[in-house]
């Protein structure tokens, strides 16, 4: 076994002596033809993944991680939608990774070079081609320029790596965005806007003492993949323990969890409540008040939070009973022109009858003598065995997915946005022995801020989850896959068709 490095005790340090970033829009300096008409021409950016060096606090010496430009998160996209962009993601990293690849996983053999990239839109409607295809990696000297016609309703998407079999560790390393698309029912909400809407990228790493990265490995240096990976330093855009001087006036929070296997559980010292008003496809119907939020990975919150009657508070983000960031809030009550409408869009049910096709998916988790994880498997089939989801183009499919593990795992699904039915309680054991779905409770409805168009869904244990799709957009090969980037690596990714109409 590798000795392990002395870790960092984020405990130890000093809390909120750090602004929080504000992510960098990236602007675009060109424009260039789009691919579906070359009488168009599209915004360009050129995005280069590189080695960087970055602070995440104070107290901590700097440490590298691989970003975009000189940041990570990288520079936040904003376009319109129905405004198509070009995006180049050139990799210019190094030639050598320096987290623990795993050459027994899948896609990550080791004739497989060790530092490969593809970067995924996450929630993006993009043709098959931009879509970032695990297998579709490209080399340090490599890029691929990729086309996104963001025909699709005012949210915020993520992009991240997606490389097969070393997804989890490119994306610890910093390989992380955010790509916000905005309409004119957005703009006809008067929300909290420009200074006042805020992305927050949420997630958790280690540290060593020397303020690197560390991700940890299994006992049997052959297999060094971990079933699931939990940093005890949440970071919030790139920053430990970061404060924000706020005024004491409504704010728009862009939430991102951004983390490989936590989910978060996010409150306010104050015990104020808030109002979600958007997850991972746009808005909600209407405002959703919370005094909790839950996200699990790659899930977004578009939250608004009112300080106006907390002047002079200082207010403390937990995720649980731990620290996650500080709101200052400035002592005069400020002028507020936004608002927080009652109503915010329209999100029509897409009717169970008119799916044809039903697809019952299991979630598998196999294990070693000693009950250990060895891999997680969609319907007990590897990545490399035939399709077997092929949806036509335009259909609605319901897909219940079988829960038989232990774990909740996230499971998106490329290209679609998708409504929640119901969950149900069922009996995993004459499941697996018979085939047979046995429910042992009633259904029950998604939750109120889940009861708007989705890309990722808790897909809880000991439970069926179902969802109603619409496949549109595109005909061609995606994928479908739980966002517990250790589970995705180690198989718990499947490709999917679209196919069109003869
Ligand atoms: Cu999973």
């Amino acid at each position: 076994m590798p000795p392990v490095r002395p870790l960092l005790n984020p405990n130890t340090l000093a809390q909120f002596v750090d602004p929080l970033p504000i992510l960098d829009v990236a602007r675009s300096t060109e424009f260039r033809p789009s691919p579906l008409d070359p009488a168009v021409r599209l915004p360009y950016y050129r995005f280069a993944m590189r080695q960087i060096e970055s602070k995440v606090h104070r107290d901590i010496k700097p440490t590298r991680f691989w970003g975009f430009g000189s940041s990570s998160p990288g520079p936040t996209i904003e376009t319109r939608s129905g405004q198509g962009v070009l995006v180049e993601w050139a990799n210019e990293l190094p030639t050598a990774h320096f987290l623990p690849i795993d050459h027994s996983i899948h896609g990550a053999e080791s004739d497989k070079p060790d530092v490969r990239a593809v970067i995924h839109l996450h929630g993006a409607k993009a043709p098959p081609e931009s879509d970032g295809y695990p297998e579709n990696w490209s080399v340090p000297g490599k890029s691929a320029v990729y086309h996104y016609p963001n025909n699709q309703d005012a949210t915020m998407l993520w992009y991240h790596d997606h490389t097969l079999g070393i997804n989890r560790l490119n994306v610890v390393a910093g390989l992380l965005g955010v790509f916000l698309v905005r309409d004119p029912v957005e703009d006809s909400l008067n929300l909290p806007s420009g200074k006042h809407e805020i992305p927050l990228v949420i997630y958790d790493r280690m540290f060593d003492e020397q303020g690197q990265l560390y991700y940890p490995v299994s006992g049997d240096p052959r297999t060094p993949w971990v079933p699931e990976f939990f940093g005890d330093a949440i970071l919030v855009n790139g920053k430990l323990f970061p404060h924000l001087e706020v005024e004491a006036r409504r704010y728009r929070f862009r939430v991102l969890n951004g983390a490989n296997g936590r989910f978060f559980h996010l409150s306010l010292s104050s015990g104020q409540t808030f109002h979600q008003i958007g997850t991972d496809q746009g808005l909600l119907p209407a405002p959703v008040s919370l005094d909790h939020v839950l996200l699990a990975p790659s899930e977004r919150a578009d939250l608004i939070v009112d300080f106006s009657d907390h002047a002079g508070e200082q207010i403390v983000v937990k995720n649980d009973a731990f620290t996650v960031m500080q709101f200052r809030v400035a002592r005069n009550k400020a002028k507020d022109t936004s608002s927080l409408p009652s109503a915010l869009r329209p999100v029509p049910r897409i009717s169970e009858s008119e799916a044809t096709n039903t697809r019952t998916l299991s979630l598998v988790e196999i294990d070693d003598r000693a009950q250990r994880p060895i891999t997680m498997l969609l319907n007990g089939a590897h990545w490399k065995m035939p399709v077997t989801e092929n949806p036509a183009l335009n259909s609605v499919e319901i897909w219940n997915l079988v829960n038989l593990t232990d774990d909740s795992h996230p499971i998106h699904l490329h290209l679609v946005r998708f409504q929640i039915l119901d969950r149900r309680r069922f009996e995993p054991f004459f499941y697996k022995n018979e085939g047979v779905l046995k429910y042992t409770g009633a259904p029950v409805p998604p939750d109120p801020n889940e009861a708007g168009w989705k890309d990722t869904v808790r897909a809880d244990p000991g439970m069926v989850t179902r969802i109603i799709v619409r496949f549109e957009g595109f005909a061609g090969r995606y994928v479908w896959h739980c966002h517990i980037l250790e589970h995705e690596d180690n198989e718990m990714m499947r490709p999917y068709d679209v196919v069109a109409a003869r």
